[in-house]
């Protein structure tokens, strides 16, 4: 299936978006053939990450700043046979809709978060988000940002997610592979994608000289979280942190296996 589409792509030259589209191409192609390409639902949030619907032709949704988990929740809950990626920003995903990514990842929705992880606000020309690092210099922080940045990764296992993982666009190959796996996963699988922005956050080489590959995924959620606080400036683990089995939310509720209504569906949403 052809998944480009006519679209101009106006993402700057350089910026790592063009290889997180292109590993998601790659994997959607890779994917085995019981995951069809139309039963596709691609959500993406606002942000210059957000385009990112336009450039890929599969069903989609381009929401509001925050909500793509929520998004994603509700197309699952509607019709569980669809499979669901999501593409956020780290503003819109750790600032603006923090709770809704929390609870995503708490009811355990089977669908696939990969983040947009620039550390900036990238579409609003430069401001600190809730992962730029403590001294960066932007927009809002000329000074330098006097925050400590979240640690995504365990912020993602402590709310439960049941595949967490992190990924570098220099290494596509690296990132089809992650990409396919969370697609795979019955479960919420978080992406946490260390996107370099050429314009406002130029990282490509200071990633590349400090991100290495995990050997082997951890066993327990404690390993897990160990490592995620294991990153330091010069040594940043990528790859799949950790993967469990576990009910997801729309096998727990859903109407026609369980017989429970609407309402309680409701009431569990709250
Ligand atoms: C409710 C709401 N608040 C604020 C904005 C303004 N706004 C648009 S994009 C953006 C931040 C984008 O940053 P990020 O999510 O990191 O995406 P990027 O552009 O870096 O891909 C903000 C604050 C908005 N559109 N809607
Ligand atoms: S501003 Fe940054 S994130 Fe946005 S398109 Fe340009 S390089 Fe990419
Ligand atoms: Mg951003």
């Amino acid at each position: 299936m052809k998944l480009d589409t006519d679209a101009k792509i106006v993402w700057c030259p350089g910026c790592g978006n063009y290889s997180i589209l292109k590993a998601f191409k790659n994997a959607v192609g890779e994917l085995p053939q019981t995951v069809k390409p139309e039963k596709m639902v691609v959500v993406s949030g606002v942000g210059c990450h957000g385009k990112i619907a336009n450039y890929i032709n599969l069903s989609s949704f381009h929401g509001i700043h925050g909500r793509v988990p929520s998004l994603m929740a509700g197309i699952k809950l509607a019709n569980a046979e669809l499979t669901v990626v999501g593409f956020s920003g780290d503003g819109d995903t750790f600032n603006e809709g923090l709770v809704h990514l929390m609870h995503a990842a708490k009811k355990n929705i089977n669908a696939t978060l990969i983040v947009h992880n620039n550390k900036v606000y990238g579409l609003t020309t430069g401001q600190a988000s809730a992962t730029s690092p403590r001294g960066f210099r932007g927009k809002s922080t000329p000074e330098g940002n006097p925050e400590d940045p979240f640690n995504t990764v365990a912020l993602m296992l402590v709310a439960g997610a049941t595949f967490v993982a992190r990924a570098f666009p220099g290494d596509i190959k690296h990132l089809t592979e992650i990409i396919k796996q969370a697609i795979m996963h019955k479960g919420f699988s978080f992406i946490d994608v260390l996107q370099p922005c050429v314009t406002f956050n130029n990282t490509w080489d200071y990633y590349r000289k400090s991100v290495y590959k995990i050997e082997e995924t951890p066993s327990t959620l404690d390993e897990a979280i160990k490592l995620a606080y294991s990153s330091t400036p010069t040594k940043i683990p990528i790859g799949i942190f950790y993967k469990k089995d576990k009910q997801t939310f729309e096998e727990l509720v859903r109407v026609e296996e369980t017989g429970i209504g609407v309402e309680k569906v409701l009431e569990l949403m709250e």
